[in-house]
């Protein structure tokens, strides 16, 4: 799958630009376990990087322009990099000058490339293919002008990407998983701190399988800023009144409940999810390293409730299809996954029920919605790298 993207890449950057790549990056998308909406707000979540990438292959030149074709969108654009950038119309465009101009705010020069990029992360799928795109650029351009920039980083330079060019005001997750992802292995990340540490997923004969409703969302136009403008003000309600409290998730219950008339009904719903969300973390992370699968999939199936209810960031398709699931046997878990608003749901499924129970829902699906669910068997795999040039298929 990895060398059919590189070398549909490569074909491309041959194509435009007339000439041969000298390097070529990959930058995987992500899957959540658990910790959904948390990480703009002190929670900590489990990610990994999955075998999904967007491919990048490269040529530096001796000019000032920055080129890029877009295989996917048949597109291209150019800037210079002596000139200061600002958002332009084209929105994928967008994710990438916003990394430029970040790396140009902390001072750092770079020069010419070309640019050919490819994906076979699904779009607008919760996959994060955004996250891997600005963090792909940002590794690219730190390996090739020796920036010198840690991964933090350059993951923290594709969120600031994301807020300033693209208008989303995500939290720091999706990138720092494209960033971070190690084969085989989850990160519990402490979005506060930074501080993450590696866990072995350990499934014990269960699989993730992803079921994507192909309902598509994008966040500049979901209600992902409104969640976090309504997250917001409760935090500031908690804060005015408790203000020895540092970290929101430091804030108990009892506190949230006494101010619920003061912050109102929409943000004390949102901030319990949230309260609730982090404590989650902390009991799948025991439960995954238990190798118990049976609890990690109870505290999917919570996850899922309050996305659906309390955050209200599901959708009829996701909720039917989670129900649906956790009908068939062999389901340990599943919910929505990601940002939401559309997308695909995470399931945690016994690997003998897991044909069946694809069978089973795509055809409920198809029947309630007309819609062709599609399935992703992901494997959990390493973070950005650059592809090793001497396994380059010529
Ligand atoms: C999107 C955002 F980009 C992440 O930062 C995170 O908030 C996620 O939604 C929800 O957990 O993917």
């Amino acid at each position: 799958m990895k060398e059919k993207l590189i070398q549909n890449t490569k074909d491309a950057f041959r194509f435009v630009f007339e000439t041969e790549p000298e390097r070529i990056f990959l930058a995987p998308g992500r899957i959540n376990i658990i910790g959904e909406h948390v990480d703009y707000s002190d929670g900590f979540v489990l990610p990994a990087a999955i075998d999904k990438h967007i491919c990048f292959a490269v040529r530096k030149t001796d000019d000032a322009e920055i080129t890029f074709f877009a295989k996917d969108f048949n597109d291209t654009f150019s800037f210079n990099v002596n000139e200061k950038q600002s958002p332009v119309s084209k929105i994928w465009a967008n994710y990438l000058l916003g990394v430029f101009n970040a790396i140009q705010e902390i001072g750092k020069e770079v020069g010419g490339l070309q640019i050919a990029f490819s994906s076979n992360i699904p779009m607008g799928s919760g996959l994060s293919s955004s996250a891997a795109l600005e963090c792909g650029f940002a590794f690219l351009l730190n390996e090739i002008f020796s920036l010198n920039l840690d991964k933090k980083e350059l993951a923290v330079i594709g969120q600031k990407s994301e807020h300033t060019f693209v208008g989303v005001k995500c939290g720091i997750m999706d990138q720092f998983a494209s960033v971070f992802g190690k084969e085989h292995q989850v990160i519990m990340l402490d979005c506060n701190s930074l501080e993450h540490q590696y866990f072995e997923a350990n499934l014990e004969g269960y699989s993730l399988v992803l079921f994507d409703s192909c309902v598509k969302h994008t966040h500049l136009t979901s209600g992902y800023n409104d969640r976090r403008k309504d997250v917001d003000r409760g935090k500031k309600v908690l804060g005015e009144r408790f203000p020895e409290v540092e970290k929101f998730r430091d804030f108990s219950i009892e506190m949230l409940d006494e101010l619920k008339d003061e912050m109102g009904e929409i943000s004390y719903k949102r901030c319990r999810y949230l309260l609730d969300e982090i404590e989650r973390v902390q009991k799948a992370a025991e439960a995954l390293a238990k190798g118990d699968v049976s609890s990690l999939g109870n505290l999917l199936i919570e996850t899922h409730n309050g996305l659906s209810t309390e955050f209200e960031v599901s959708c009829d398709e996701l909720d039917f299809m989670v129900e649906k699931t956790l009908q068939e046997n062999g389901v340990a878990g599943a919910r929505i996954m990601g940002g939401g608003f559309g997308g695909c749901s995470i399931n945690l499924i016994k690997d003998k029920n897991v044909d069946l129970v694809i069978e089973t829902i795509a055809n409920q699906y198809k029947k309630a919605f007309d819609i062709e669910m599609k399935v992703y068997r992901v494997k959990i795999s390493d973070g950005i790298n650059e592809y090793n040039r001497n396994e380059i298929i010529v």
